[in-house]
């Protein structure tokens, strides 16, 4: 019987940035050969992004610095942090200003839209490689709280924002600060109706809410706070107890599941190498299947615009025809027009009364003749361009371009198909464990 177990955070990171090579780096990568076929391809990331979000001082700021086992957010009863932190491993430790961040990873990109962001968002790099650091951007928010407190910005809009780019979301509770903060539970409300599935609720700093009866209490309350919402009651949720133990105040704690969130950021690193996996596959798949497409189509478009072109040379000696007849006996008339000594072979050029465009004229009264021969002329020049825009060439790619593709959706189906299968392969290795 196979078991889940946690895959090395080697293997892990190996897949991710492979994945991540594989869209990005060199000429035959996918996101150029989606280029060139006119389609935009998203690179997978190279690590998962987790939101923390929760009242002021529900300790946040001091899970993150817990996790990443390193001193990097401010932290304390204090409104600390007005904006949002990115908090990130990297090379060297580092702060980087709002811009700077959206430099160095694109990906945050959107979050700089927010009215009002921009000055109020940072990154913090740290060299941590504690716990799963290496593979997690954290993102502290602004810890709500009622009343008058203003923000430099729409502090509900910029969260519910940013969740649509997070994969994980920590809402924190905590026992005596305002667990029951109204701006909180609106976040929360609104979060949960459209991110359902990525929220994950916590009772924070659980050692300080006294005794096994206090916690249960204050639990109780909190759960019944969120059950008042409509959109909150729906499912039945879990709410561990969390506590830092460095800060915990009393010796009488119980039990704290702080491993929980853990375990929850291991989960979504775990989803996010299957999902990466198989988004790598079916995009190889598409490229492949839109690169015989598009030759498809051009093959076709050349055919057809081969047979335009007969068609286009056959109908237009018809379309000639009749005014070059009429051409001709314009210069016979002006030539042969002389009784005498015209030239001999005005004999050949006797015709003019089979020119049928100057009997159709004729038929009508003299005085309506220059308007028939205008009529007749712009009808002509109608069907002409009427007649070139039906058979106008389709557009054909340069054999050059054709080959390129060619060469590259072999490339895309031989190296990169088979490398996914051996990263699959190695990962369920690692994570199912063969039991006997
Ligand atoms: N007793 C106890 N105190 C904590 C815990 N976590 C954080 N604190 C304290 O709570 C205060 C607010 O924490 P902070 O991380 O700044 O909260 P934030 O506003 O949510 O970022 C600080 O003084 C922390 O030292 C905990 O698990 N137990
Ligand atoms: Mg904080």
């Amino acid at each position: 019987m196979g078991k889940q177990k946690a895959v090395s955070k080697d293997l892990t990171e190996k897949i991710l940035r492979e994945c991540h090579e594989i869209y990005t780096e060199g000429e035959d990568c996918l996101t150029n050969v989606a280029d060139l076929l006119g389609e935009k391809l998203l690179a997978p990331r190279k690590k998962i992004t987790v939101m923390l979000m929760g009242n002021h001082s529900a300790g946040k700021s001091s899970f993150i610095n817990w996790y990443i086992n390193e001193n990097i957010q401010r932290t304390g009863v204090a409104i600390e942090t007005q904006g949002f932190t990115i908090v990130t491993s990297g090379k060297k430790r580092e702060t980087l200003s709002g811009n700077a961040t959206v430099h160095l990873y694109p990906e945050f990109k959107p979050i700089m839209k927010i009215d009002g962001m921009a000055n109020y968002i940072q990154t913090e790099i740290t060299t941590s490689k504690a716990q799963q650091a290496e593979l997690v951007h954290f993102i502290d928010t602004p810890g709500l709280v009622d009343g008058d407190m203003k923000y430099p910005f729409d502090v509900n809009e910029a969260i519910l924002w940013t969740a649509n780019m997070v994969d994980l979301i920590l809402v924190f509770f905590d026992p005596i600060g305002q667990a029951l903060c109204k701006r909180t539970l609106d976040v929360v409300e609104a979060l949960s109706e459209k991110h359902h599935p990525k929220l994950r609720y916590f009772l924070s700093k659980a050692d300080e809410a006294g005794d096994e009866c206090d916690r249960q209490r204050v639990l109780m309350q909190i759960v019944q706070e969120l059950c008042r919402r409509p959109s909150l009651n729906k499912t039945c949720f879990d709410m561990p107890t969390i506590f830092i133990t460095e800060k915990k105040k009393s010796e009488n704690t119980g039990l704290n599941q702080i491993n929980k969130v853990c375990l929850e950021i291991e989960k979504t690193i775990n989803m996010t190498i299957q999902t990466t996996l198989n988004t790598l596959e079916s995009d190889c798949e598409k490229i492949a299947k839109n690169v015989e497409k598009a030759i498809e189509t051009d093959d076709a478009n050349r055919a057809q615009n081969l047979k335009n072109n007969a068609r286009w040379i056959f109908y237009s000696a018809f379309l000639f025809l009749l005014p070059s007849l009429t051409f001709t006996n314009q210069i016979r008339s002006l030539l042969c027009s002389a009784p005498k000594d015209y030239p001999a072979f005005c004999d050949y050029l006797q015709f003019s009364e089979r020119d049928p465009f100057l009997k159709l004229v004729h038929i009508f009264p003299s005085e309506m003749q220059n308007t028939v021969i205008k009529s007749l002329i712009f009808l002509w020049v109608l069907i002409f361009i009427l007649y070139k825009f039906a058979t106008r060439s389709k557009p054909t790619m340069p054999r050059q371009k054709k080959k390129e593709l060619q060469r590259k959706s072999k490339h895309v189906i031989d190296n990169y198909l088979p490398k996914k299968e051996s990263l699959y392969d190695k990962y369920l290795r690692e994570s199912i464990e063969e039991e006997f």
